[in-house]
């Protein structure tokens, strides 16, 4: 006789937990669907829990969908939670959105994007 429910059961324990170590934003600057005057000189987006530097990325798009921040952004080295990227030329007004991509400490992966507007 088998008995195989007891070990789905103990599966579905022990993936319970990590639901709640997947990183996601918690704030940011700017804050989601702000309107900003001057251009910012960095966006900054902080997570609810530490994130791994090399497989997180932060990507700034303006209304056509070309990048306009530099590289793929970075954790902070000094915050393990905060995930920034500089915008090298004043954006010009418009509408900009933030696109995050981070594996958390777990190994989940979590992604959005978030709009801000430089007016
Ligand atoms: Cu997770």
């Amino acid at each position: 006789m088998r008995k195989t429910i007891p070990v789905v059961l103990l599966l579905a324990l022990a993936c319970a937990p990590s639901v709640w170590a997947h990183a996601f934003p918690d704030n940011s600057s700017p804050h989601v669907g702000a309107s900003v005057s001057p251009s910012p000189k960095l966006v900054q987006v902080w997570f609810d829990g530490e994130i791994e530097p090399v497989f997180s990325t932060l990507i700034v798009k303006n209304a056509a969908g070309d990048q306009v921040s530099q590289g793929k952004g970075a954790v902070s080295s000094s915050d393990n939670t905060l995930l920034q990227t500089a915008l090298p030329t004043p954006l010009p007004p418009g509408q900009y959105w933030v696109y995050w991509s981070v594996i958390a400490r777990d190994g989940h992966h979590t992604a959005g994007r978030f709009p801000f507007t430089v007016s």
